[in-house]
């Protein structure tokens, strides 16, 4: 039986594309995926070790908290704080950055992460995911000053989810391609499934909560007109359209056989720009997206170039194979932006 490459000899192998590289990234990757073993092991035991259902709190955006929101935010936080690696993290579930213990080492690199998006469907058993972002503290060694987790997506050093689905996938880019592991749960090892993953060019597949219609801006209105009308209108041909509520699992089925996922900004909380965040959920995917050859905007403009203005900043998400991308922002300008 052939074990194949594992994660570990990957990024030991990918170290070479990064001539700086003091093997403190491959360490903290190494380290980050125990707390994700350990996050698949609990999401997978839910209904046995009774975390399923709510919390009795609620996260920064005032979304009622799921019990293991709380235990992955925890295993993250517990897992890095003292391996010296971080300067810092932040988290969906914390109001303001976490600050590592007194006694842990200041590394070089802030951690930004959802520890489980999709939540809420822990309880029907449908796919979850953790996703992740890595920067580059600006001070190294010291604790960071809350401004500088705000960095525009395009200085990720790195991003990636895991996918606690029929099997628990890794998915990382170092900005050297995209790059998938499958969890062997006998070996505890992550192994390489897929590398240099592409998101194909064409689809005819799309994502969005068809429920909230009535809210969108023209521009959405039109391109879903689009995809609904299939072969009898300009897309010509038909297209099927796919919603889990949870962004990891339609955006591994994107990155795996194409697509397009928009959560558009939407006239239900016209206060609100979106329902996703920029620094942990639009970013990372983003990253991931143009590096498999793939694309997402806000609607108007690249969303890795956007500079966050706060922690939990929302945004508009469009985002996957490249021509879908590119026609909803032609019509975001048909329309004059709106
Ligand atoms: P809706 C999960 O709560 C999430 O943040 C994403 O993972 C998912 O794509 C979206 O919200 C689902 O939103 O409005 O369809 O429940």
């Amino acid at each position: 039986m052939q074990i194949g490459t594992t994660l570990t000899r990957f990024l030991l192998d990918e170290e070479r594309h990064h001539h700086s590289a003091t093997g403190e990234f491959t360490r903290l990757m190494s380290d980050l995926t125990t707390a994700i073993r350990a996050i698949s092991s609990a999401v997978n035991r839910a209904g046995i070790l009774e975390v399923r259902g709510q919390a009795g709190s609620t996260n920064t955006a005032g979304e009622a908290q799921q019990k293991l929101d709380v235990t992955a935010n925890d295993l993250v936080l517990e897992t890095m704080d003292p391996l010296g690696h971080l300067a810092g993290m932040a988290s969906e579930e914390l109001e303001i950055p976490y600050a590592l213990a007194a006694g842990s080492p200041r590394g070089k690199y802030l951690l930004v992460f959802d520890p489980l998006d999709g939540s809420s469907n822990i309880d029907v058993n449908i796919s979850v995911g953790t996703i992740f972002s890595v920067l580059e503290a600006p001070n190294p060694g010291s604790d960071p000053a809350p401004e500088d987790f705000l960095q525009s997506g395009s200085r990720q050093v790195a991003a990636g989810y895991a996918v606690y689905g029929s099997s628990t996938m890794l998915v990382y880019t170092t900005g050297v391609g995209v790059h998938a592991f499958t969890l062997d749960p006998y070996l505890g090892e992550f192994l390489l499934a897929d590398q240099d993953l592409q998101i194909p060019q064409e689809t005819n597949e799309y994502a969005i909560n068809a429920s909230n219609r009535r809210f969108w801006e023209p521009a959405i209105q039109r391109y879903i007109h689009d995809c609904e009308q299939g072969k009898d209108g300009p897309l010509g041909e038909d297209y099927n359209m796919r919603w889990v509520g949870s962004m990891v699992a339609d955006f591994h089925r994107i990155l795996t056989r194409g697509g397009v996922f928009l959560y558009p900004r939407d006239l239900k909380k016209p206060d609100d720009p979106g329902k996703l965040r920029l620094l942990y959920e639009a970013n990372p995917m983003a990253f991931l997206a143009e590096q498999a050859g793939g694309a997402c905007t806000d609607g108007h403009s690249r969303m890795l170039d956007r500079k966050p203005e706060s922690l939990h900043q929302k945004v508009p998400v469009v985002i996957g194979s490249r021509s879908e991308v590119e026609r909803v922002g032609q019509y975001y300008r048909e329309y004059g932006g709106a």
